[in-house]
């Protein structure tokens, strides 16, 4: 057994979080992995707060383990999200692709305990400064809304710089990176990609046969220069994209709408031509679908062998 200090603060048998994908992870896979022994966690994304709402509701009746949700905090809908979170009680709030100080105090008075993301040190920081129990300190190898620093960098900078634990995210899809995360002083792992195509995941079938094809350069960062870089595989959406980013006539307006949707499009209709197909650097690693328990077993069963073994690197 991996021992983590994760795994008693947060009530869980393995100290994995599952990713908050947007208009991906719903209560039926948040419900998954948190009955498996991780930690499930209900995507708030774009949508709107009675949708959060009744997934909290819906996870309920289908786990009494702990879960959490994920308040993307570019999202329209922020502030009604925050206000339901704090309504329902959520246990766990973790935070993405933004600041969350201006709600870290409602949701603590309503007994939340808050892990964000973080893309930098600066960020871990004023997370603890503010309360957070811990940070995921996401390296610019995940999927979806990326910074600029890479997991391997990232992770040793975060775990230096605050006292409270440090979850590793970006290039994790098997034991051999959960080891590495340890080893980079993480107490725990978040994983998106690889539950992509979970049994579990609703997801376009599509969505996840992209995965499964994909190979170890087949994503790419765009939208720079709209200051949320997103990760997606390499398809006509992203390739069209990159042009566009690059031509100085179109406008930033002209560039948003040509995002706006393109994620519905991939994960719900399955146009993963047209969609933005949001995925990790690691996708090339992930070849077969698995159900979530079976994921999450092999996951750590690798990770403390190589523990185990990592002896004998040392005379
Ligand atoms: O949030 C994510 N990944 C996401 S969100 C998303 S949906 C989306 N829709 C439209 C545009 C962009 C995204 C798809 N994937 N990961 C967590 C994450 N958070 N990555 C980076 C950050 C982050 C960035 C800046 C966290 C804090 C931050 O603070 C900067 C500041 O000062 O506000």
């Amino acid at each position: 057994m991996i021992n983590s200090i994760l795994c008693e603060m947060l009530g869980v048998k393995y100290p994995i979080f599952q990713g908050g994908m947007a208009w991906i992870s719903d209560a039926a896979l948040a419900a998954a992995v948190s009955e498996a022994g991780g930690l499930g966690i209900i995507a708030a994304g774009n949508a709107p707060a009675d949708w959060v709402r009744g997934e909290i509701h819906k996870v309920k009746k289908l786990t009494d383990k702990p879960f959490g949700v994920n308040i993307m905090l570019l999202s329209p809908y922020a502030e009604e999200v925050a206000q339901v979170i704090a309504e329902e009680r959520v246990k766990l709030v973790v935070t993405g692709a933004g600041n969350p100080s201006k709600y870290m105090k409602l949701w603590q008075e309503n007994g939340s305990t808050v892990i964000p993301v973080v893309p930098s040190v600066g960020m871990a920081k004023l997370m603890e400064r503010g309360g957070a129990a811990a940070v995921i300190a996401e390296g610019g190898e995940a999927g979806g809304h990326v910074g600029d620093l890479t997991t391997m960098s990232l992770v040793p900078q975060v775990c230096d710089a605050v006292s409270i634990p440090v979850v590793a995210a970006g290039g994790i899809a098997d034991g051999r990176g959960v080891a590495a995360a340890f080893m980079l002083g993480a107490c725990g792992v978040q994983l998106g990609t690889k539950f992509l195509v979970a049994t579990e995941c609703g997801v376009h079938q599509n969505y996840k046969d992209s995965i499964i094809r994909a190979k170890d350069i087949d994503t790419v960062a765009t939208g720079k220069r709209l200051g949320h870089p997103v990760r997606a595989i390499k398809n006509s959406f992203a390739r069209d994209f990159a042009k566009q980013e690059y031509d100085s006539t179109v406008s930033n307006e002209e560039l948003e709408a040509l995002g706006a949707g393109k994620l519905h499009l991939a994960a719900i209709e399955g146009d993963v031509i047209n969609g933005c197909v949001m995925a990790g650097q690691i996708s090339g690693l992930v070849k077969r679908e698995q159900s979530v328990k079976e994921m999450i077993e092999e996951l750590f069963a690798e990770a403390e062998s190589i523990l185990k073994e990592a002896s004998k690197w040392v005379k």
